[in-house]
């Protein structure tokens, strides 16, 4: 008896050791990042400026136009963000911003910032009860070949309303009614816009982060955690969490579902792959996409810090922003205007002409930190967009008072 009690109670020791081993001590200070230095950003050959301007605030997700230069960025405001965060459970729907719009910002353009922001009018979208109004997260714009168009997806974070009845029900018991709304965009009337075409509603995409363009009528959207509420989500941190999902013009599918932790901003590759990090890990897993419209894992790497938000560039390198502290940042979504968390962005090239035992011996993927701060200078970024024509990197974080700019200097 005595010698069994020991052995259940040396048992219970070694895996309360290994759960601190491999589970906490790794939740603490890889994901949460207690006790990590960041590096001054002055060590990196980078010029940062603020962008300020009403409403250029919490923006958390940008995609920029290639041949025009032009910037559309996805804002909020940093004071109501707070309250409504789907993806955070944060759950005060009295609360939640009732502006969020998209900016668009002329980026090759030297004039007063003022006259080079536009935001886009809004047709034809009913929001809420005939409200209008939008809850963004992540988006996605395509330009369609054929009617030189460009095609936005948006996540919205709608409060639950009745269907019937059009009452307001409560979203700390069936969460968020997050929709992915399709807009067309029509920027030569002189007056901007975004007119509204279909809302995706589906059991399947249930907690929405970034959606992904992969083609004619077709995205695919990463949902973060379990379940939009319930007590499943505390755990979602210990046993992984999260789906890929695919659209097409008539349904919704999940895609993949194995082996993700908040899978989080996702990309489609220049090389037709798709990049999904996680937010917890720093893992960033790769897929191709099968023929019956499912992912297929072909490749994983790991960038050292959680990520956020990834982007392609034109020479279709990612570049990922990353938190050095996520546990600052989780602390800037209760008060944005206070707390400034660290923010990391790194690039990631794709080895394409080393041999392949030099790339089983040393990965596909070249992984390399590009910028660091400890929050003084970049704003808790959650997306970094690199524009290799003027040679800049574009910053906006989901709380962030503003967006910045970094001039990256020749090395
Ligand atoms: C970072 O470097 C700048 C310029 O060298 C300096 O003014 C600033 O105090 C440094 N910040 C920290 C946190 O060390
Ligand atoms: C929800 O937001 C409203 C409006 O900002 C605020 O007055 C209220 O205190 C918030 N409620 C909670 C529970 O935080
Ligand atoms: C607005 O939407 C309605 C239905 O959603 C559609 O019938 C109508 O044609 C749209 N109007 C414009 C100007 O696109
Ligand atoms: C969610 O939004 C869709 C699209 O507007 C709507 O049809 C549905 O009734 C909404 N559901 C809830 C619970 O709010
Ligand atoms: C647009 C987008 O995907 N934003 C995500 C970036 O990462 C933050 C932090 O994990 C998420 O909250 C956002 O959802």
């Amino acid at each position: 008896m005595q010698n069994r009690l020991s052995t259940v109670a040396i048992v219970i020791v070694a895996l309360i050791a290994v759960l601190y081993q491999f589970v906490f001590k790794s939740l603490l200070f890889d994901s949460l990042g207690y006790g990590r230095r960041t590096t001054n950003i002055s060590a990196f050959n980078v010029k940062c400026q603020k962008l300020q301007d009403p409403g250029l605030e919490a923006c958390e997700d940008m995609w920029l136009h290639e041949p025009s230069g032009l910037l559309y960025l996805a804002c909020s405001d940093s004071q109501h963000r707070p309250s409504w965060v789907p993806s955070l459970v944060h759950f005060n729907v009295s609360g939640r911003p009732m502006s969020d719009h998209i900016a668009v910002l002329d980026t090759r353009s030297d004039k007063p910032l003022k006259s080079r922001l536009q935001w886009l009018r809004v047709e034809n979208f009913s929001g809420n009860n005939g409200d209008g109004t939008l809850n963004l997260h992540g988006i996605d714009l395509r330009e369609d070949t054929a009617s030189g168009r460009l095609q936005l997806l948006a996540i919205n974070h709608r409060p639950p309303l009745d269907p019937t009845t059009g009452a307001e029900l409560d979203p700390k018991s069936i969460g968020a009614n997050s929709t992915i709304e399709l807009f067309e965009i029509e920027m030569d009337s002189g007056k901007p816009a975004m007119k509204h075409i279909k809302t995706y509603a589906d059991k399947v995409i249930d907690t929405p982060n970034r959606v992904a363009w992969v083609g004619e009528d077709a995205f695919v959207f990463s949902n973060d955690a379990s379940s939009k509420t319930g007590i499943r989500r505390a755990f979602d941190v210990f046993l992984g969490c999260g789906s890929v999902g695919y659209c097409n013009d008539h349904d919704c599918h999940k895609a993949y579902e194995k082996g993700f932790i908040f899978p989080n901003g996702l990309v489609h590759g220049r090389d037709g792959l798709i990049y999904v990090p996680s937010s917890v890990t720093g893992e960033v897993q790769v897929f191709s996409i099968t023929p019956k419209q499912h992912l297929k894992q072909v490749d994983s790497f790991q960038v050292p810090y959680p990520i956020d938000n990834l982007s392609v560039d034109r020479n279709g390198d990612i570049y990922a922003a990353t938190f050095p502290n996520l546990h600052k940042l989780l602390k800037s979504a209760e008060d944005p205007f206070k707390v400034n968390p660290a923010s990391a962005v790194f690039k990631i090239r794709k080895v394409t002409e080393t041999s392949e035992a030099e790339i089983r011996r040393e990965g596909r993927y070249l992984v390399e930190k590009i910028m660091e701060d400890d929050g003084s200078v970049l704003p808790g970024s959650t997306t970094a967009l690199h524009d290799a024509e003027g040679g800049r990197i574009y910053l906006g974080g989901t709380f962030s008072p503003f967006v910045t700019v970094c001039e990256l200097g020749q090395d």
